[in-house]
């Protein structure tokens, strides 16, 4: 299987309030590093650089006036005379929900965000952007005849939505990548997210879209961040009824019970049929992930390789979370090899 790595996530490096310090955040450069060690020690195939894409590519799943922000956020932040890494501390909730975009920094950060846990730094849209190019990259591949291909994501992207960032997410790299697909033609596509954590801000942009069907397995909401959304009744709107699945799951699940849920998913892809399949691959289920609490232990994660290539289409791979630890390499891995195990 193909990997696309770039070395410019480098250029990310955020802060998060944790204990009440600012502190590195739990989403650290050396996270990607670690899996693209690992990629390169067990030799799964052929890594290359991402190939560099039109804004145009991240609007449809988002917004236009978003990726404006995401671009220009920074120099307005420093024209304020702050060089720390900027961070929103007032949201428009509820009766503040505002439809009005406040033309300063400090309300416009608020605005396009859904809590502080996507810090912007004067680098960072250059390691959001590669970040984008290469799940599109990943999907090029697919186009161009690969059964299957790995996109080295970071920072990741499934909390972001299509006006706000959050959760260490700005571009949604597997929306962006399942939006490609249909416009370049494909009648369905479909995003599996297996990340601990629901992947809102991918539900949010296909919401009410019949041609991306999105299903996701996390910890269930009231007790899981992000909090406020996973719920199975949350089911899709419109035309999109019925395209949208949800699979919360409580604490402390182990493989047994995730594997039911995981089966039952496959089974719903594989009756959609998707043109391509696109994986929001997280793993931060592992049993020592340091924000999490599943029980999946590294051997379960090819076991997850393995039911994903029983949906039988094209399949790209985009990863998302995982935390930390240096296993995250080994469960990454697991995966792409349990598919490949059941594919070649
Ligand atoms: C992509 C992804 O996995 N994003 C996850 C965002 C989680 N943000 C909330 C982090 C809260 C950390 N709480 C610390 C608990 C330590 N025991
Ligand atoms: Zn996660």
């Amino acid at each position: 299987m193909f990997t696309v790595f770039s070395d410019s996530h480098r250029f990310h490096h955020g802060t998060e309030l944790k204990d009440g310090v600012l502190k590195p955040s739990f989403e650290q450069p050396s996270r990607a590093d670690t899996v693209h060690n690992r990629v390169k020690q067990v030799g799964l195939g052929q890594i290359v650089e991402p190939r560099a894409f039109d804004r145009s590519c991240y609007v449809n799943a988002h917004s236009e006036r978003y990726v404006s922000f995401l671009e220009t956020a920074w120099g307005e932040w420093c024209a304020t005379g702050r060089t720390h890494d900027a961070l929103p501390l007032v949201w428009p909730v509820r009766d503040l929900a505002g439809e009005e975009v406040p033309t300063f920094i400090d309300g416009k950060l608020g605005f396009y965000a859904m809590d502080a846990g996507s810090p912007i730094t004067a680098t960072t849209w250059q390691a959001v952007k590669t970040s984008a190019d290469i799940a599109l990259t990943g999907l090029a591949l697919i186009d161009e005849g690969h059964d299957s291909a790995f996109a080295l994501c970071r920072p990741p992207g499934h909390h972001a939505a299509r006006e706000y960032m959050g959760g260490y997410c700005y571009l949604n790299n597997a929306a962006i990548a399942a939006q490609q697909a249909i416009t370049q033609g494909a009648k369905r596509v479909a995003v599996l997210d297996v990340d601990f954590h629901h992947g809102n801000g991918t539900q949010n942009i296909f919401y009410q879209r019949s041609d991306v069907l999105f299903v996701s397995l996390h910890g269930e909401p009231a007790v899981s961040y992000p909090y406020f959304s996973g719920y199975s009744h949350e089911v899709g709107a419109g035309v999109g009824e019925g395209y949208n699945l949800n699979y919360p799951l409580p604490k402390n699940t182990t493989w047994e019970s995730y594997r039911n849920a995981l089966l039952h998913a496959c089974k719903k892809l594989q009756q959609f049929a998707p043109e391509v399949l696109v994986i929001s691959l997280g793993v931060d289920t592992f049993k020592d992930d340091p924000i999490s609490h599943f029980l999946l232990e590294s051997e379960d994660f090819i076991g997850i390789g393995e039911l994903i290539a029983s949906v039988g289409c094209p399949t790209l791979f985009v990863m998302e979370g995982g935390y930390m630890v240096d296993e995250i390499g080994i469960n990454a891995v697991n995966v792409l090899h349990g598919f490949e195990s059941k594919r070649s």
